[in-house]
């Protein structure tokens, strides 16, 4: 495959942004604290998903990192909340506010209506396990990627997606495993397991991504919402619902029923619905 022509859609400082034909592609890029994320890091990737998501020229949203560290080498994809930003409430921002919109940010991607691939070129831990985990699909390196859960080790712990999903994910026991013992998990485990979709030898990770990527751009992109938002809707409750069944009114928004009602009420007459009461 050609390289891909990736052009910079924002400039930031914890993160790097990028779009190519049809793709985002968003990464950490603090390599040397093993892209650790601070609240400045959570907002920024807030603001480029969003974007993503309001973009219609995008399609699909790789979430990665950059790397490997200056230091050692070592690549990773997240290790979570950086302790050192850590104060007495939660995570300090530069304003000193104590902020934990990392949630926010899970949010985003489980609700937003394009597919979220996880590329995960090393260590996956704490609350960048947690987003690994949220994510539509995972792609790992197979010299490099370890999943790890430390949460336990530290007292700050995802008691949402990162933990509850994660064992509707691998099961109860694998996923009581993973967060009490806190051990490595190489990719081919973490395959073996069902939370990784596949294990990609480093060299070739981003690019298979990419191709991921586009094959699923080849495909109808309402029924590759309709399909995220329905596989989703049984775990997230109301707030499920409420994200499926948005959809199907927009659908509804679509037909001349709906233009009918509409034109009847500014008209000020009565609907004609033509009563077509489709089996
Ligand atoms: C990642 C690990 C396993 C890598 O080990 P390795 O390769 O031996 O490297 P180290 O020598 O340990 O690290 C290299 C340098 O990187 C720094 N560093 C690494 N991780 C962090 C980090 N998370 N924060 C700050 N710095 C980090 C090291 O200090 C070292 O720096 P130097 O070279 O200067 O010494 C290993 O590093 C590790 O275990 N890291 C910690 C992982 C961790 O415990 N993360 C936090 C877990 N919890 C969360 O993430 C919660 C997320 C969250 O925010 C949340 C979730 C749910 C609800 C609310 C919230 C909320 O917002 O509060």
């Amino acid at each position: 495959m050609s390289k891909i022509d990736w052009k910079t859609a924002k400039t930031y400082e914890d993160i790097t942004y990028k779009k190519a034909n049809g793709v985002a592609r968003i990464a950490f890029n603090r390599p040397d604290i093993r892209n650790a994320f601070r609240p400045k890091t959570t907002s920024e990737l807030y603001d480029a998903f969003y974007d993503a998501q309001e973009d219609t020229s995008i399609g699909v949203v790789l979430l990665s990192a950059e790397g490997p560290s200056s230091k050692d080498g070592v690549y990773s994809f997240c290790s979570g909340g950086d302790q050192k930003a850590r104060g007495h409430q939660g995570y300090v921002g530069e304003d000193g506010m104590h902020r934990l919109n990392i949630l926010e940010v899970q949010r985003l991607i489980r609700f937003m209506p394009k597919v979220v691939i996880a590329v995960v070129p090393g260590w996956a831990v704490g609350g960048g396990h947690s987003l690994h985990v949220v994510c539509d699909m995972t792609l790992a390196s197979e010299e490099h990627a370890i999943f790890k859960q430390t949460d336990a080790d530290v007292t700050s712990f995802d008691g949402g997606y990162g933990s509850a999903y994660l064992a509707k994910m691998v099961g109860q026991k694998r996923a009581r495993e993973i967060f009490f013992l806190g051990r490595n998990y190489s990719a081919k485990e973490a395959f073996e397991m069902g939370m990784v979709n596949a294990v990609i030898p480093h060299a070739n990770l981003e690019n298979t991504a990419y191709e991921w990527a586009q094959e699923i751009l080849a495909k109808s992109p309402t029924s590759i919402k309709m399909l995220k938002f329905a596989m989703n809707l049984t775990d997230d409750g109301m707030v499920g619902q409420q994200v499926f069944a948005g959809e199907a009114t927009r659908l509804a928004y679509m037909t001349e029923e709906a233009k009918e009602g509409r034109d009847a009420f500014l008209e000020k007459r009565k609907p004609n619905f033509e009563k077509k009461w489709l089996p």
